[in-house]
């Protein structure tokens, strides 16, 4: 298979490599490729019922996962493309235990929880060609054991025992109130970037005062959002507002002509009529209990109180009406972004993980480690160095200077941007603030803090006198 993608082109050549060195390397090799060549996977994490699982459905397009208003997620559970539909549990020790499932039926589990590591799920999905996604438990000090399950996948398994681990290429982190301290101190244990990481403000629609208060909940919420995002800003690249629960129900195909015409029904009615009638026991003669708490579930109060004029065109109308509201739109050109330029590099760092540590164990670790050498040396390949920089100087020091400027060399897409310059600046200023820079990087390598500095520092002053052409990968085949 031949990609466009520089990063996956050398990749691809150094696992070819790897592979004719013989032996048990082929099957090493092979095992590495799969991680080049799966869609990107993304896990959702966050806060006790803030709305993970609803949106999973959404961005599958089906209601696989469980969410409910008192059953909690208890596993991690990876969802991706392939048939027929079924699950793989996996356990604490590694071992796999195959299940079948149906299409939307719940994962009958072989093990009890606590020694359950996550769950590989399989359906056929257009959705999840393109993307991995990840389903976590919420984390909670209240729920103690479902908070282990998350971390362990997502913290603890991730370099050490990789049997355990998820291994996730970006993060969306949901949250339907500010952030606590200890949510923010887990992000920042997560193996991922603000590059990587999503903050999404989850149910928008019944944000601030609600759908029965004085301000449009939605508005309120893009604004809070904008707020977050600068808030959160070493945390997360953006906050996109996000209503799960009217993006699930658009994007499944739950919504009827039925619930339309009910919907309909009710328009023109005053707001207080309304809201008694959803209210009494005794308003089956405008709408029949059932119905209501139907139209509830699927369209939340903000949904029923202001979808009521477009439900009267039908429900296509209102399906479109409920996905514009959404935000979901927002969100996947978000996801595409992050995952198309950061998750590949962020895979890249994996795959040379994976080498190092082979070229420990190997009987042909000179080889190896030769490779492993040759391929970071690549220019398709140097961003991955920074970005192997950037990790650690955000665990060390993420207020140092040092550290923005690995961000403006990781996120700028020309020469220009690289030195911190507006794009279309004329190349001898691009060359002498390159040269500025130089010098400014040769003076503080004379007195570096830490080892992650030392480190920053060789890369950026590589970065600045052999500079390479910044690509915008493409994405991976879908
Ligand atoms: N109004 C509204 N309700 C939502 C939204 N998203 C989820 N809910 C409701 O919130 C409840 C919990 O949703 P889930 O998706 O199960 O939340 P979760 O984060 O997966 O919960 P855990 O896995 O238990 O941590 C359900 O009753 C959902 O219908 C939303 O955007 N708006
Ligand atoms: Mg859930």
């Amino acid at each position: 298979m031949t990609h466009p993608d520089p990063v996956h082109a050398t990749l691809d050549r150094g696992l070819h490599q790897l592979a004719a060195f013989g032996g048990d390397l082929a099957a090493h090799a092979n095992s590495i490729g799969t991680i080049l060549w799966s869609p990107p996977r993304v896990v959702v994490v966050g806060r006790l019922k803030a709305g993970k699982s609803t949106l999973v459905n959404a961005l599958i397009g089906a209601p696989v996962a469980e969410t409910a208003a008192l059953e909690a997620t208890n596993t991690v559970t990876v969802y991706q493309d392939g048939s027929p539909s079924r699950a793989e549990v996996v356990g604490v020790d590694g071992r796999r235990h195959p299940v079948t499932v149906g299409p939307h039926q719940q994962v009958p589990l072989p093990l009890a929880t606590p020694d359950i590591a996550y769950v590989d799920r399989w359906l056929p999905s257009a959705a999840l060609r393109r993307l991995t996604l990840i389903d976590t438990p919420g984390l909670s000090t209240l729920t103690v054991a479902n908070d282990t399950a998350t971390r362990r996948a997502t913290i603890d398994g991730f370099e050490q025992t990789r049997s355990a681990s998820i291994d996730a290429d970006a993060a969306v982190f949901l949250f339907d109130a500010a952030p606590r301290i200890d949510e923010i101190e887990f992000l920042s244990q997560l193996p991922f970037t603000p590059l990587n990481m999503l903050g999404v403000l989850s149910r928008a629609d019944s944000f601030g005062e609600g759908a029965l208060g004085r301000r449009d909940p939605l508005g309120h919420a893009a604004e809070h959002a904008v707020r977050m995002a600068r808030q959160l800003s070493a945390t997360v690249s953006t906050v996109v507002p996000i209503s799960g629960l009217m993006a699930q129900t658009s994007h499944t195909g739950m919504l009827t002509e039925h619930h339309a015409a009910a919907l309909g029904r009710l328009r023109g009615m005053p707001t207080l009529e309304l809201i008694r009638t959803f209210d009494a026991d005794d308003a089956d003669e405008v709408l029949p209990l059932e119905v209501r708490i139907q139209l509830l579930g699927l369209l939340g109060e903000y949904g029923v109180l202001n979808g009521r004029e477009i439900a009267a065109g039908g429900a296509a109308a209102l399906n479109a009406w409920l996905t514009d509201r959404s935000g979901i739109g927002g969100l996947m050109r978000a996801l595409d972004a992050s995952t198309t330029r950061f998750a590949i590099l962020h895979r890249a760092h994996r795959i040379l993980a994976r080498l190092d540590q082979l070229s420990f164990t190997h009987p042909a670790r000179e080889q190896i480690r030769s490779l492993a050498a040759q391929l970071r040396a690549a220019p398709a390949l140097q961003m991955v160095t920074v970005l192997e920089d950037y990790q650690r100087m955000l665990r060390t020091d993420p207020q140092a200077s040092i550290t923005d400027e690995l961000r403006t060399v990781l996120t700028a897409t020309t020469l220009a941007g690289r030195v911190g310059l507006p794009d279309d600046a004329p190349p001898q200023a691009v060359t002498a603030e390159a040269a500025r820079r130089l010098g400014m990087l040769q003076q503080r390598s004379l007195a570096t803090g830490s080892a992650a500095e030392d480190a920053a520092i060789v890369t950026l002053i590589r970065t600045y006198t052999a500079p390479t052409v910044p690509t915008t990968p493409t994405p991976p085949p879908g």
